[in-house]
């Protein structure tokens, strides 16, 4: 029998890692779960930023550096947008945003968030199932020095540069696993869910709080193994170590387990970091994490597959 794995992503590290499974993984030994609770609605659109982070890098259109957004891409609608005074704080360049107005459109005319995926993957030819965590609207709010802020307020208009108090994923309650997500979880091929190195709170923690989805992975006693999003203590992008030290958490891949305390069986941290002490439960692995290019993201895509074989 063949096995399955189940990735969890967020957006620019979880594309990347998402990118190096793919590559290693045929289509139908490998769902990526995506998390969509920083989705939002913007100049009258659904834009889904981590979804279309995933899809962008699998099909190969994606910027290498900025880490969000196309290659091939031209600002043209947000010039005249900032000419009218609009708000153009968030970035939507011409070629994206032929994307947002497609799923738009798409949500007026019914179609669930699951199947307009499968549609924009189909047509930008990625192979892999790419699937939103779920189909409910879900939001992330940060609780925050300055009041309440939502998700892309939070982390683009004010680059994380508020302090939060606490994070809460509005909806989550009454939000159940996608379907595709719920046949990755019962499949009697799976063999083992990745969490990619993507911010904990902010990507994974929604992904996770999904009703049933903890009480699957314990029951079927699959195997979780992390890549962590630090490196030498600090976030490869964006901003999970200064959240995760807001929050509470110790400083480093300690703070890292504490956050996934139960749910994780092993992790897989950089070499330039020292190896957890006291990580009852946990195999801690180390390896070069760092991921610029596609034989980086192979090489991290491996070392999961390895860490979970381990595991099993
Ligand atoms: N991130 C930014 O920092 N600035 C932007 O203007 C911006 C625009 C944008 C447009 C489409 C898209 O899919 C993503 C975009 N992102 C932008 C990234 C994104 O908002 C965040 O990185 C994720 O939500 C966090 O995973």
């Amino acid at each position: 029998m063949n096995k399955s794995y189940i990735a969890l992503c967020g957006g620019v590290g979880g594309s990347k890692l998402a990118d190096g499974l793919a590559r290693i993984l045929p289509p139908d030994r490998l769902t990526i779960v995506v998390n969509t609770a920083d989705d939002f609605d913007h100049l009258g659109l659904r834009i889904c930023p981590d979804l279309d982070t995933v899809t962008y890098m699998l099909s190969d259109l994606a910027h290498p550096q900025r880490g969000w957004g196309r290659a091939d891409e031209t600002w043209a609608c947000m010039e005249v947008t900032k000419q009218l005074g609009g708000d153009s704080w968030f970035q939507l360049g011409d070629r994206d945003l032929a994307l947002h107005l497609y799923r738009t459109q798409r949500i007026k005319e019914g179609a669930s968030l699951s199947a307009i995926t499968s549609e924009i993957c189909r047509r930008f030819g990625v192979e892999h199932s790419l699937v939103p965590m779920c189909e409910e609207v879900v939001n992330t709010i940060i609780d925050t020095e300055i009041g309440e802020l939502s998700f892309q307020d939070y982390f683009v208009r004010h680059q994380c540069a508020i302090t939060a108090h606490r994070v809460r994923y509005e909806g989550l309650g009454r939000a159940k696993p996608s379907a595709a997500f719920e046949a990755a979880l019962s499949s009697p091929q799976l063999a083992g869910i990745i969490i990619a190195p993507s911010n904990p709170i902010l990507s994974i923690g929604p992904i996770v709080g999904l009703a049933g989805v903890r009480e699957a992975i314990a029951e079927r006693r699959i195997p979780v193994a992390a890549v962590s999003p630090l490196i030498g203590g600090k976030a490869v992008k964006g901003p999970a170590d200064k959240l995760l030290a807001e929050l509470g958490y110790e400083a480093g891949n300690g703070g890292l387990l504490a956050y996934y305390g139960g749910l994780i069986d092993g992790v897989i941290i950089d070499s330039r970091d020292e190896v957890i002490g006291a990580n009852p439960g946990n195999l801690t692995v180390s390896g070069d994490i760092l991921m610029k290019d596609a034989q980086d993201r192979i090489r991290v895509a491996q070392l999961c597959i390895d860490l979970l074989s381990r595991l099993t």
